[in-house]
């Protein structure tokens, strides 16, 4: 089974490929938010609206209540996805980046040499998005260290994913902020939701052919890695 394989080798390949996506802050001063007196309850309710990122036709919704410093419930469900397939989805945050989901005018890649549609790495969208904050798994650990543990996140079916998953607590994420300055930033809407794994070729597998080697870790394919949907967790 291809996808059997592939799975194995993303959960090998976790711990390298998340300390790629380390990128230092230039501070992690705690949240200067006026409305967030230390002992009120700090409950937020967030919507995010998905987006196709490399021309994926994928489109989606997620809703999440933050409180304090954990997630009570997110919930999310997309379509379009690459069907049958596993989907990394995160959380992003960088107290440097500009909080909102990147364009494909700033990819730096293309598919490949006999394919020049543009394509926009999961590093590409950094400066936009920043670095992971939650891993929203199915299963055990949510921290980025569970970032690339693709045998952990939900499949899409048929290209259709849904997730719900409640009680996620945030942590200090080095190189990013506390706990605290993260919860804050996200109930302040600067969290952004990236759902990964794209199958440019459609073969219905993640392979090496269609986009060589991810760049947080060569021993996925970037089909996996690369952003397909994103959203800005906002408040309504
Ligand atoms: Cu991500």
């Amino acid at each position: 089974m291809k996808h059997g394989r592939l799975l194995a080798a993303a959960a090998t390949g976790l711990a390298g490929g998340s300390l790629l996506l380390g990128i230092p802050a230039a501070s992690a001063a705690p949240g200067m938010d006026k409305t967030n007196k230390p002992g009120m309850d700090k409950t937020v309710s967030l919507q995010a609206s998905l987006s196709e990122l490399n021309f994926s036709g994928a489109s989606g919704s997620a809703t999440a209540t933050v409180k304090n410093q954990k997630i009570e419930n997110i919930a999310i469900s997309a379509t379009g996805l690459a069907p049958d397939a596993a989907h990394a989805i995160h959380i992003h945050f960088g107290e440097d980046a500009r909080h909102e989901c990147p364009t494909m005018a700033e990819a730096t890649n293309v598919r490949s040499a006999t394919d020049p549609t543009p394509r926009l790495s999961t590093a590409d969208g950094l400066p936009a998005y920043g670095d992971i904050v939650v891993s929203l798994t199915t299963t055990g650990d949510t921290t980025p260290a569970s970032g690339l543990a693709l045998d952990r996140f939900p499949a899409s079916s048929g290209g259709m994913l849904s997730y719900n998953r409640s009680k996620i607590e945030f942590t200090d994420v080095a190189g990013v902020g506390t706990a605290k300055s993260i919860a804050d930033a996200v109930r302040d809407g600067e969290g952004v939701l990236v759902v990964h794994g794209n199958d440019y070729n459609d073969n219905d597998a993640y392979d090496f052919e269609a986009a060589g080697k991810s760049e947080l870790d060569p021993a996925l394919p970037a089909e996996g890695t690369d952003p397909t949907a994103c959203g800005v967790l906002a408040a309504h």
